[in-house]
Protein backbone atom coordinates (compact mmCIF):
# COMPACT_ATOMS: atom_id res chain seq x y z
CA UNK A 1 0.00 0.00 0.00
CA UNK A 2 0.89 3.78 -0.50
CA UNK A 3 2.48 5.65 1.93
CA UNK A 4 0.83 8.60 2.27
CA UNK A 5 -1.65 9.26 4.56
CA UNK A 6 -5.08 11.27 3.49
CA UNK A 7 -8.03 12.19 5.52
CA UNK A 8 -11.38 11.89 3.60
CA UNK A 9 -14.81 13.90 4.55
CA UNK A 10 -17.74 12.07 3.97
CA UNK A 11 -21.40 13.68 3.46
CA UNK A 12 -25.19 12.64 2.62
CA UNK A 13 -28.35 13.74 2.91
CA UNK A 14 -30.08 11.58 0.08
CA UNK A 15 -31.23 8.21 -0.25
CA UNK A 16 -30.45 6.17 2.89
CA UNK A 17 -27.26 8.06 3.85
CA UNK A 18 -26.40 6.29 6.49
CA UNK A 19 -25.79 2.85 4.80
CA UNK A 20 -24.54 4.96 2.10
CA UNK A 21 -21.77 6.12 4.76
CA UNK A 22 -21.26 2.87 5.88
CA UNK A 23 -20.63 1.14 2.66
CA UNK A 24 -18.65 4.37 1.41
CA UNK A 25 -16.35 3.11 3.54
CA UNK A 26 -15.73 -0.22 2.22
CA UNK A 27 -15.32 1.26 -1.01
CA UNK A 28 -12.35 3.51 -0.12
CA UNK A 29 -10.68 0.64 1.37
CA UNK A 30 -11.44 -1.04 -2.36
CA UNK A 31 -9.45 1.58 -4.29
CA UNK A 32 -6.28 0.83 -5.93
CA UNK A 33 -3.07 1.25 -3.34
CA UNK A 34 -5.09 2.43 -0.98
CA UNK A 35 -5.90 1.24 2.84
CA UNK A 36 -8.63 2.03 5.22
CA UNK A 37 -6.69 3.12 8.49
CA UNK A 38 -9.61 4.38 10.73
CA UNK A 39 -13.09 5.85 10.62
CA UNK A 40 -14.72 8.08 12.79
CA UNK A 41 -18.54 7.70 14.26
CA UNK A 42 -20.94 8.04 12.26
CA UNK A 43 -22.82 11.91 13.04
CA UNK A 44 -26.32 13.93 11.77
CA UNK A 45 -25.94 17.46 11.57
CA UNK A 46 -28.01 19.97 9.99
CA UNK A 47 -27.35 21.08 6.51
CA UNK A 48 -25.12 24.31 6.07
CA UNK A 49 -26.59 25.57 3.39
CA UNK A 50 -29.24 28.68 1.70
CA UNK A 51 -30.94 25.85 0.42
CA UNK A 52 -34.00 23.94 2.30
CA UNK A 53 -32.73 20.44 2.34
CA UNK A 54 -32.19 17.12 5.02
CA UNK A 55 -29.92 17.02 7.91
CA UNK A 56 -26.89 14.73 6.92
CA UNK A 57 -24.97 12.57 7.97
CA UNK A 58 -21.43 12.88 7.67
CA UNK A 59 -17.98 11.09 8.82
CA UNK A 60 -14.43 11.10 8.18
CA UNK A 61 -12.12 8.54 7.32
CA UNK A 62 -8.47 8.31 7.70
CA UNK A 63 -6.81 6.15 4.38
CA UNK A 64 -3.03 5.02 3.69
CA UNK A 65 -2.86 5.39 0.03
CA UNK A 66 -0.55 5.14 -3.34
CA UNK A 67 -2.46 7.72 -5.21
CA UNK A 68 -1.05 10.98 -5.83
CA UNK A 69 -3.79 13.93 -4.76
CA UNK A 70 -5.08 14.35 -8.41
CA UNK A 71 -5.64 10.66 -8.86
CA UNK A 72 -7.75 10.12 -5.33
CA UNK A 73 -9.51 12.65 -6.23
CA UNK A 74 -10.42 11.51 -9.72
CA UNK A 75 -11.66 8.06 -7.81
CA UNK A 76 -13.46 10.09 -5.27
CA UNK A 77 -15.13 11.61 -7.86
CA UNK A 78 -15.86 8.30 -9.80
CA UNK A 79 -17.39 6.60 -6.26
CA UNK A 80 -19.50 9.71 -6.15
CA UNK A 81 -20.71 8.93 -9.64
CA UNK A 82 -21.40 5.51 -9.08
CA UNK A 83 -23.53 6.41 -6.52
CA UNK A 84 -25.68 8.74 -8.52
CA UNK A 85 -24.46 11.81 -7.32
CA UNK A 86 -25.57 14.60 -9.87
CA UNK A 87 -23.64 18.04 -9.47
CA UNK A 88 -26.33 20.90 -9.75
CA UNK A 89 -25.66 23.79 -7.79
CA UNK A 90 -23.36 24.70 -4.65
CA UNK A 91 -24.29 22.81 -1.29
CA UNK A 92 -26.91 21.00 -3.15
CA UNK A 93 -28.80 18.04 -1.24
CA UNK A 94 -25.92 14.73 -2.21
CA UNK A 95 -26.45 10.84 -2.19
CA UNK A 96 -22.62 11.21 -2.06
CA UNK A 97 -19.87 14.07 -1.50
CA UNK A 98 -16.30 12.54 -0.80
CA UNK A 99 -13.94 15.57 -0.19
CA UNK A 100 -10.07 15.34 0.08
CA UNK A 101 -9.12 17.31 3.81
CA UNK A 102 -5.88 16.78 4.08
CA UNK A 103 -2.87 14.87 2.67
CA UNK A 104 -0.16 14.68 4.31
CA UNK A 105 0.99 18.23 5.06
CA UNK A 106 0.72 19.42 1.64
CA UNK A 107 -0.89 22.87 0.90
CA UNK A 108 -2.23 22.87 -2.51
CA UNK A 109 -3.86 25.72 -4.42
CA UNK A 110 -5.47 24.76 -7.45
CA UNK A 111 -8.79 25.61 -9.72
CA UNK A 112 -10.17 22.12 -8.83
CA UNK A 113 -8.56 20.46 -6.17
CA UNK A 114 -7.60 22.70 -2.68
CA UNK A 115 -5.91 21.52 0.27
CA UNK A 116 -6.76 21.07 2.82
CA UNK A 117 -9.92 21.59 1.84
CA UNK A 118 -10.89 25.37 2.31
CA UNK A 119 -14.00 25.03 4.75
CA UNK A 120 -13.09 22.40 6.66
CA UNK A 121 -11.89 24.42 9.64
CA UNK A 122 -15.28 26.19 9.90
CA UNK A 123 -17.46 22.95 10.23
CA UNK A 124 -18.08 21.49 12.81
CA UNK A 125 -19.51 18.39 11.04
CA UNK A 126 -15.65 17.35 9.95
CA UNK A 127 -14.04 19.12 12.74
CA UNK A 128 -15.65 16.81 15.45
CA UNK A 129 -15.23 13.12 13.54
CA UNK A 130 -11.44 14.05 12.46
CA UNK A 131 -10.73 14.85 16.30
CA UNK A 132 -12.45 11.73 17.03
CA UNK A 133 -9.85 9.72 14.66
CA UNK A 134 -6.80 12.34 14.96
CA UNK A 135 -7.16 13.86 18.41
CA UNK A 136 -3.56 16.05 17.83
CA UNK A 137 -4.49 16.93 14.43
CA UNK A 138 -2.68 20.04 12.73
CA UNK A 139 -4.23 21.31 9.64
CA UNK A 140 -1.71 22.58 7.29
CA UNK A 141 -1.26 26.49 7.16
CA UNK A 142 -4.65 26.63 9.50
CA UNK A 143 -3.34 25.33 12.74
CA UNK A 144 -4.49 22.10 15.85
CA UNK A 145 -8.15 21.49 14.97
CA UNK A 146 -8.60 21.13 18.43
CA UNK A 147 -8.29 25.44 18.89
CA UNK A 148 -10.55 25.92 16.19
CA UNK A 149 -14.03 24.24 17.72
CA UNK A 150 -14.86 27.35 19.92
CA UNK A 151 -16.15 29.55 17.16
CA UNK A 152 -19.08 26.52 15.51
CA UNK A 153 -20.70 25.91 18.66
CA UNK A 154 -24.04 27.11 17.45
CA UNK A 155 -23.64 24.08 14.99
CA UNK A 156 -25.43 21.39 15.55
CA UNK A 157 -24.47 17.71 15.18
CA UNK A 158 -25.12 14.54 16.73
CA UNK A 159 -23.44 11.38 17.28
CA UNK A 160 -25.38 8.73 16.22
CA UNK A 161 -25.76 5.52 18.01
CA UNK A 162 -23.87 2.76 16.84
N1 LIG B 1 -21.84 19.64 2.78
C1 LIG B 1 -21.93 20.75 2.06
C2 LIG B 1 -22.79 21.86 2.45
N2 LIG B 1 -23.41 21.73 3.70
N3 LIG B 1 -23.89 20.55 5.66
C3 LIG B 1 -23.74 19.47 6.42
N4 LIG B 1 -24.33 19.41 7.60
N5 LIG B 1 -22.97 18.41 6.02
C4 LIG B 1 -22.33 18.42 4.81
O1 LIG B 1 -21.62 17.43 4.45
C5 LIG B 1 -22.46 19.56 3.99
C6 LIG B 1 -23.27 20.62 4.45
C7 LIG B 1 -21.18 20.89 0.81
O2 LIG B 1 -20.29 19.91 0.59
MG1 LIG C 1 -18.29 18.94 0.49
MG1 LIG D 1 -17.31 17.61 -2.63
Amino acid sequence: MGSNLAYIALGSNLARPESRIVSAFSELDALPETRLAAQSSLYRSAPISDIVQPDYVNAVAKIETGLDPWMLLENLLALELAHGRRRERRNAPRTLDLDILMYNDLVLIEKHLTIPHPRMHERLFVLCPLLEIAPDCVIPGIGRAQDLLSPLSGQVLQKMAE
